[in-house]
């Protein structure tokens, strides 16, 4: 970098707006894991949609690429600049604001660093809900989910962040600010935009803010922790669910024991809730406006149901938000315990909901035989057909021996999710991690429009280069 491109920048941004400092870059170079790391010697923090397209046409003019960075706890490399130095990190976290809340029209309005958190929080105080939820929701950023296209817990009753977005703010490579915040649900006047920079991990553009849909806050809760035989049962069991309470399914997350294990193992305090281990659990939530809709009772009637056809082995319904709480914690530990077990060999799968026992029975057969007693850490939102098939070494082994595999290990995942009409990626993105694997089960002619529209957007593939789309 120029000093006259850094001044020029600080005159942008101010001495607030650089980082520059060694020590201070550390954390913006690598990700939450720690499986990516990169060089930059500036990071720039704008604090306004208008500093960003200053800093977006200045960098443009000098060539530079820029790397945009949320709360960088994505876990695809997708927010981690390349090891050139060459690079610029643009960190979006200071554009902070809610910028306005509206309960009648049922729309928030904030900008792209506002953490998920505060938006849920937001919305809580108008008695409304903001739906996404996800384990990083501390941490992670308004930019991010919608770059992303974050799911979470919670897509199987209200979608992903595509579906809870009416309108975007986005700088465009070329500086420009295309102004999209529309707070409409309907607008039929052409292409819909918007959705071109959902999902596009900061290759098309710079999110700076969102118009996002509320829903009507829930008051009546009922949580249930269930023991079951098999992923099919877990199925079943959300079958059985559907029928008897319809859309009142707000969460239903499903576990290997294999996943319970390593939690039991590393989270203080957790403990299960079974004297013995079984197969399978699902954590199932149901959620309703009235707080005294008889969630309980329902979640019984089903529970019944699935006792009488031999899908549970075990249940307990959570009574009181601490046991809720427990509950949600030995499902949302499994990613940070798996990191205390050696390398934890990530796949964010989706298969459609039918197939899901097939597509484990044969993908855990296949992965056994390749590395004998390896540990199938597999869970997720079963009802959107999203598994994390993440694998553990064997008790005892080698980590570097294990780590080797990772490509052989990750084809056997994505081979039986492509025999299933699955995705490679479900809901984490592809970043760097599976930008060369994607070509090998994506559509071509879905990556010839792609590569298209980064021309039109990017021509000079200055924003977020080797992210996204194959080399
Ligand atoms: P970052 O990691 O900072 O960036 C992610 C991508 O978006 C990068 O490509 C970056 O370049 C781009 N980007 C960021 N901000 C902008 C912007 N303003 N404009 C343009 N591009 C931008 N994800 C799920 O979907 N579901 C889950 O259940 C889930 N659970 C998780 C649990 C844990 C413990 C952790 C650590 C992560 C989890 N994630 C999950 C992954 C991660 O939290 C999401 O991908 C999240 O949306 C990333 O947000 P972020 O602000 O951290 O983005
Ligand atoms: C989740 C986290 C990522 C992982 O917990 O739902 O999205 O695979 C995942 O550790
Ligand atoms: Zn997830």
């Amino acid at each position: 970098m120029t000093p006259e491109l850094l001044a020029s920048l600080r005159e942008v941004v101010g001495d607030a707006g650089l980082v520059t400092d060694p020590d201070q870059l550390a954390g913006y170079l690598t990700d939450w894991r720690g499986a990516y790391r990169g060089t930059a010697s500036v990071v720039v923090r704008p604090s306004t949609a208008e500093e960003v397209a200053g800093v977006v046409t200045l960098c443009r003019d000098a060539g530079i690429a820029l790397v945009p960075q949320g709360g960088n706890t994505g876990l695809c490399g997708g927010a981690v600049p390349d090891s050139s130095g060459q690079e610029v990190v643009l960190s979006l976290t200071r554009l902070r604001r809610i910028r306005e809340v509206d309960p009648v029209n049922q729309t928030i309005t904030v900008e792209a660093g506002v953490v998920l958190q505060q938006v849920q929080e937001a919305a809580a105080a108008v008695d409304r809900l903001f739906p996404l939820s996800l384990g990083a929701e501390a941490s992670c950023t308004v930019g991010g989910n919608l770059s992303t296209n974050a799911g979470g817990t919670a897509v199987l009753r209200y979608g992903t962040m595509r579906d809870l977005t009416l309108g975007l703010e986005v700088v465009l490579p070329d500086g420009r600010v295309w102004n999209g915040l529309e707070k409409l649900r309907k607008d039929n006047t052409g292409y819909d935009l918007k959705h071109l920079f959902i999902g596009a991990e900061g290759t098309l553009g710079v999110v700076t803010a969102a118009v996002l849909k509320l829903y009507p806050a829930l008051h009546g809760r009922a949580t249930a922790w269930v023991a079951l035989p098999s992923a099919q049962a877990a199925v079943d069991l959300l079958g059985v669910l559907r029928t008897l309470v319809g859309d009142r399914v707000t969460a239903f997350e499903a576990m290997s024991r294999q996943s319970v294990e390593v939690v039991l193992r590393h989270v203080a305090g957790a403990r299960d809730p079974f004297a013995s281990p079984h197969p399978w659990y699902a954590l199932v939530e149901l959620g309703d406006t009235l707080a005294d809709a008889g969630l309980d009772g329902l979640l019984e009637s089903a529970l019944g149901e699935a006792f009488e056809r031999e899908l549970a082995l075990d249940a307990v319904v959570a009574s009181g938000s601490a046991q809720i709480a427990g509950l949600w914690s030995l499902r949302e530990g499994i990613s940070e315990a798996q990191n205390h077990e050696g390398p934890s060999l990530k796949h964010d799968v989706t298969v459609p909901v039918s197939s899901i026992a097939a597509f484990v029975a044969e993908t855990d057969r296949a992965l056994a035989a390749a590395v004998p007693g390896i540990r199938l850490v597999v869970y997720g939102h079963i009802g959107d057909g999203n598994l994390h098939y993440n694998l553990s070494k064997p008790v005892g082994a080698d980590d570097e021996e294990f780590r080797v595999r990772a490509d052989e290990l990750a084809r056997i995942v994505y081979d039986g999710t492509a025999r299933f009409d699955g995705s490679i990626s479900a809901e984490h993105g592809l970043g760097q991690s599976k930008r060369e694997i994607v070509a090998d089960y994506k559509d071509p002619v879905a990556l010839q429009l792609m590569r298209g529209v980064k021309e039109l957007l990017d021509p000079a593939g200055l924003m977020n280069p080797g992210k996204v789309l194959p080399s």
